[in-house]
């Protein structure tokens, strides 16, 4: 809802409106935008939101720069040049939708499993994500795509053990006395959970950090185990061995509210300190030091509570699925969820599901009775390049990519531009601008911004339901995504009455339980979350513990990684270093790359690497460097740094391959396997060797 501005000295008045950050981070920032003449005046963090109180980011703070950004794609452009060269005309929306609507009617004519709907999370809202486009798709019969390129791992982990996205309250880490941030760069990636840590550690709190590099966070915490990628299962069933050794265990709370102890008992025992050590790469009193600070936080000792935020980062990796479980299991051994500051947090997700009206949205019923073929994102690279089969189904023959850049995100990219660049392939993308995957569109359509639509979020870091309300009028000849869906559903000659649906009328509907009134006039409503949501047990699950094995998801264990010394040896003397790639702080994924005034402070790409790693391949700080394996070459500059680990190189991402050194970016090299639990990606699981790049 906007309130007119009183004050405004000049004639036009000003209004300030509600809106939310719509990028893919776990504090979902409601935002208050004042706009005068459709012109943002001010664009700041809502003051009164508890989880963002007043403060963006320095990315989202500046996003007005991306919204009038010259380069913004503000009409429907097709293809003129060979494919992949981003050369373009503009032609009129009436002519590049009828065009598309014919192209598409023809293939699903043949097969229409054979159109490949590709999409992420460029916006989180639930009526510009999966909204009129699921419908859309459904009704189309189009394959379905298996969204698993971030968090699939890390939900099937909790899934197993919680039976569902479930954990802390965000704002209770501040009343934690022991905080151990787990696989997360929270001062880059999460904000606005760091000032709860802060004052945690202002009431005294210890901190922990678990990572492999030296993060901007490790440096601000007491303590930093700098493990090697994908040894975090390892680590885990090492401290809960500690726990079951030293008896600092709650029974009570095990005995009421875990289901299976003897089989953590039985994966545990062998995992001693030293062995884990060793396993790790750490050194063995630093290990002793976290398992003996989290057993004396066991509960009833006086101690407690003990938190632990556990991030994604952990989980690209084989056994990261499986990692995040063991990990989850470890409060429930202290007690530790009794108290409003104990526990664990990856995601809140799962408590918005008895408020999102998904089936609504998305209308899965659409698709009844047809034959359903799936395709997961994170092997995109590979199924663009695959003919039919009776296992795989029809060729991908059309890709409508929307809210993603598979190109610049996906893993083992030189695959995922061969496949986008086959000349039977049917390629449309709707965007905000011409992105390594718009360059190889037959189609690209412009996209309205967060400040030009309507829109609804939930959120994965806190438990408020944001709304998102326009701002500005489109620019240019901008569409919505749901907009462009309905123009499109029309052409098809789809007539049932959901593909009218207005973008208000589904940000009304996109969520149940919720006074939509209120929602307009506050900017937020929060779910009601207790306080020590798990103090009795309560999980999710059919028994109402948690879970250490079950059915679903068999019993847990470590699982080293696909390429690793001991997984891989030959390829491994081949390619001695591991590579993780995490994100750089003023991008998000390969968001804001091209604004300039943030690409301004990352510079170039980068890859960190330890001195000691540095001398014996006599590689120079500040030289262009070549990042190599089997499937590709990456280019960048080289940063000779203790922030990264001997053995382990951070190769900062996620840059447009376009505005990277040589075209190239950081998944030229990652692999397309996939994780123990869930299918997903794992770009943190990747040996490379590097050198110095020869003359271009
Ligand atoms: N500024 C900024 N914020 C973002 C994003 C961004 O690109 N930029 N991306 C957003 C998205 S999509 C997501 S999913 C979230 C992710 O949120 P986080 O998961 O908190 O992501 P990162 O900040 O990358 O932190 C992951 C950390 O894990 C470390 N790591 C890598 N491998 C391992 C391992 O095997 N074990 C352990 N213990 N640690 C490991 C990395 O070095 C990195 O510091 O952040 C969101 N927020
Ligand atoms: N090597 C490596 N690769 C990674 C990762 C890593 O850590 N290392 N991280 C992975 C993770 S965690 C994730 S989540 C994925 C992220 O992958 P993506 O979800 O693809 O994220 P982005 O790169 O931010 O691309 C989102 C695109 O959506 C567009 N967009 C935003 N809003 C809208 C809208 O309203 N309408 C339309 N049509 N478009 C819009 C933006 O302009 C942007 O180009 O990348 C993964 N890739
Ligand atoms: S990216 Fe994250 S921290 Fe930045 S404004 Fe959006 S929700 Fe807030
Ligand atoms: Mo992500």
């Amino acid at each position: 809802m906007s309130e007119a501005d009183t004050t405004a000295a000049a004639d036009t008045p000003t209004r300030t409106i509600r809106a939310a950050c719509p990028h893919d981070c776990p504090d979902t920032c409601a935002i208050r935008v004042t706009v005068q003449d459709d012109q943002v005046l001010k664009l700041q963090g809502d003051p009164n939101h508890p989880m963002t109180h007043g403060a963006l980011c320095t990315k989202v703070s500046r996003y007005a720069e991306r919204v009038e950004h010259p380069d913004r794609v503000l009409q429907p452009l097709r293809r003129v040049g060979k494919k992949g060269e981003g050369r373009f005309e503009p032609v009129s929306w009436d002519e590049a939708l009828d065009d598309i609507a014919a192209r598409l009617k023809a293939i699903a004519a043949r097969d229409p499993r054979a159109i490949l709907p590709y999409s992420y999370a460029g916006t989180m809202g639930l009526v510009q994500g999966e909204s009129m486009a699921a419908r859309f798709f459904h009704r189309l019969g189009a394959s379905l795509l298996d969204r698993t390129i971030c968090a699939s791992a890390g939900a099937a982990g909790l899934m197993a053990a919680y039976g569902g996205k479930v954990g802390m309250r965000t704002e209770h880490f501040a009343q934690s006395k022991l905080i151990i941030i787990w696989g997360s760069n929270s001062i880059a990636s999460n904000l606005h959970f760091w000032t709860f840590v802060q004052q945690a550690k202002r009431n005294g709190a210890k901190l922990w950090c678990i990572d492999p590099r030296r993060t901007e966070t490790a440096d601000k915490c007491h303590r930093h185990l700098a493990i090697k990628p994908g040894t975090d299962g390892a680590l885990a069933l090492a401290i809960a061995r500690e726990l079951i050794v030293r008896d600092e265990l709650d029974h009570d709370y095990i005995r009421d509210h875990l289901e299976g102890f003897e089989v953590l008992l039985q994966k545990a025992m062998p995992w001693t300190l030293e062995k884990a050590a060793a396993e790790c790469g750490v050194a063995l009193e630093d290990l002793r030091e976290l398992a003996h600070d989290y057993g004396a936080a066991r509960h009833g000792t006086g101690a407690a509570p003990a938190a632990i935020r556990l991030n994604y980062g952990m989980q690209r990796v084989h056994g990261g699925g499986n990692a995040v479980r063991l990990a989850a299991l470890l409060p429930c051994l202290i007690g530790a969820w009794r108290h409003p500051g104990g526990g664990l947090l990856l995601s809140s997700s799962g408590w918005f599901a008895p408020v999102r009206a998904d089936a609504w949205l998305q209308r899965p019923d659409l698709m009844a009775g047809r034959p359903v073929r799936t395709i997961n994102m994170s092997t995109i690279g590979d199924d663009l390049l695959r003919e039919s089969s009776e296992g795989f189904g029809p060729k991908v023959e059309a890709v409508v990519v929307y809210n993603s850049n598979p190109v610049a995100v996906a893993p083992e990219s030189s695959k995922v531009v061969r496949g986008f660049q086959r000349e039977d392939l049917f390629t449309v993308v709707l965007e905000h601008f011409l992105t390594d995957t718009a360059d190889q569109a037959d189609y690209v359509l412009p996209a309205t911004t967060q400040l030009e639509h309507w829109d609804v979020h939930t959120s994965y870091g806190h438990t408020d339901v944001v709304i998102n309300e326009p701002a500005l009028r489109p620019r240019g000849q901008a569409r919505s995504n749901a907009q462009i869906f309905r123009d499109l559903a029309r052409r098809m000659g789809y007539d049932d009455p959901c593909f009218l649906d207005d973008d208000e009328a589904l940000a009304r509907g996109a969520v149940k339980g919720i006074d939509f009134t209120a929602l307009r006039e506050q900017g937020w409503q929060p779910l009601g979350v207790a306080d020590a949501p798990f103090a009795q047990g309560g999980f999710p699950t059919p028994s109402g513990k948690a879970r250490v094995a079950c059915a679903a998801y068999g019993v847990p264990d470590y699982i080293p990684n696909h390429e690793s010394a001991v997984s891989t040896p030959e390829l491994a003397q081949r390619y001695p270093l591991a590579m993780i790639s995490p994100p750089a702080r003023n991008f998000l994924n390969s968001t804001f790359v091209n604004v300039r005034s943030l690409r301004d402070i990352e510079g170039e790409p980068l890859l960190e690497m330890h001195p000691d790693d540095a001398q014996p391949r006599q590689l120079q700080d500040g030289q262009t460097v070549c990042v190599f394996n089997d499937r590709g070459r990456y280019h960048c500059r080289l940063r000779v740094s203790t922030r990264a680990r001997p053995g382990v190189v951070n190769g900062l991402g996620i840059w447009w391959r376009k505005l990277g050194l040589r075209g190239t970016n950081v998944n030229e090299v990652t692999h397309q396997r996939l994780t123990d639990l869930g299918r997903a990606p794992t770009f943190y699981d990747c040996l490379v060797e590097v050198a110095a790049a020869k003359a271009a």
